[in-house]
C-alpha cells in the first residue's frame, strides 16, 4: 500500500492519490507512515529531475497530488488548535513557490496549540514587515526552497532590526537550501531541519 501511495504521487495521479490515502488509513496504516509514503514521492520527483528524467510538469502533478493526499491525511494527524501556545506567522520567500513544506509546518503548529496565520508564498520584505506589524506574533517562520530565493530572508531581518521589530517577534527560518550556519549568518534565532523540529524550536523561542 504504501508503495502504491509513493507512486502515485511519483506520477502526479490525482484521480486516485485520495482513494489509496483512505484506504490505506481505513487498513489500519499509521498516518505518519502514510505522510512518509507520500514524502518519499516528492524526494523521488525531485531526485529525477535532477537527473533530467522529470521535467517542471511532473514536478507540478507530483505537488498537486501531494495536496490532495495531504487533505485526506491532514484530520488523521490533527489534533486541536487552541491558539494557546502563541502565535505564529508563516510565509516563502520572495520568488519561491514551494509552500508544501511550509504548510506542513503549519499544519504540525496548529496541532501544537499554536495559532498560525498564513501568508502564502511569494512574500516580498515588505509584505513580511506589514504581515509582523500587523499581526504582531510571537514568531516569524519563512521558508525558502530555492538558493536563489534564500538571499531574501536576510533581508527581512535587516528590515526587522532597523525597525526595531525584533522585541517581540523571534525568527526562525527553514527548507532545502537553508542551515544552520546560514541561520546564524543572517541572524535569524533559530534554523530547523524538519517540520518537527520546527515546532520545537518555535516552542523553545516562545518558552515552552
Ligand atoms: Co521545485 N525545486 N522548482 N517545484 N521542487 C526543488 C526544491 C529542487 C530541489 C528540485 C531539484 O532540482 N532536485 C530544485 C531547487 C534547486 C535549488 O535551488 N537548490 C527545484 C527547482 C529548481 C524548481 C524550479 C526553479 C524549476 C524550474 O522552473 N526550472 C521551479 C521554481 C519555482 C519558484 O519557486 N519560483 C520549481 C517549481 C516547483 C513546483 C511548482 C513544480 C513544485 C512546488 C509545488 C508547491 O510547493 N506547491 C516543486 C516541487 C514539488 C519540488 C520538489 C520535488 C519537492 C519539494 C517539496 O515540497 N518537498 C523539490 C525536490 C526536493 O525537495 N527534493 C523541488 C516536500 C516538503 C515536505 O519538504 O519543502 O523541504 P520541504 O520542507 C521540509 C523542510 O525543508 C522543512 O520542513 C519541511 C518538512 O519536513 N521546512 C521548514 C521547510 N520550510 C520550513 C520552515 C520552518 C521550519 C522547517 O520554519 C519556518
Amino acid at each position: 500500500m504504501y508503495t502504491s501511495i509513493t507512486e502515485a504521487i511519483l506520477d502526479g495521479n490525482l484521480y486516485d492519490i485520495a482513494e489509496l490515502v483512505q484506504s490505506s488509513l481505513d487498513s489500519g496504516n499509521n498516518p505518519h507512515e502514510v505522510f512518509n509514503a507520500m514524502n518519499a514521492g516528492l524526494k523521488g520527483c525531485g531526485e529525477r529531475f535532477e537527473e533530467g528524467e522529470f521535467f517542471l510538469c511532473d514536478l507540478i502533478m507530483a505537488g498537486e497530488a501531494f495536496t490532495k493526499g495531504m487533505k485526506v491525511l491532514e484530520p488523521h494527524l490533527a489534533d486541536v488548535s487552541t491558539g494557546l501556545a502563541g502565535k505564529v506567522l508563516l510565509g516563502t520567500v520572495a520568488g519561491d513557490v514551494h509552500d508544501i513544506g511550509k504548510n506542513l509546518v503549519g499544519f504540525l503548529l496548529k496541532s501544537a496549540g499554536f495559532e498560525v496565520i498564513d501568508i502564502g508564498r511569494d512574500n516580498d520584505t515588505e509584505s513580511f514587515v506589514q504581515a509582523v506589524k500587523e499581526h504582531q506574533p510571537d514568531v516569524l517562520g519563512m521558508s525558502a526552497l530555492l538558493t536563489t530565493t534564500m538571499l531574501g530572508m536576510g533581508d527581512v531581518i535587516k528590515t526587522m532590526d532597523e525597525e526595531g521589530l525584533r522585541e517581540k517577534t523571534k525568527l526562525i527560518i527553514g527548507g532545502g537550501p537553508v542551515s544552520k550556519r546560514f541561520a546564524e549568518q543572517i541572524g535569524a534565532d533559530a534554523y530547523a531541519s524538519d517540520a518537527v523540529e520546527g515546532v520545537k524550536k518555535i516552542k523553545e523561542l516562545v518558552g515552552r
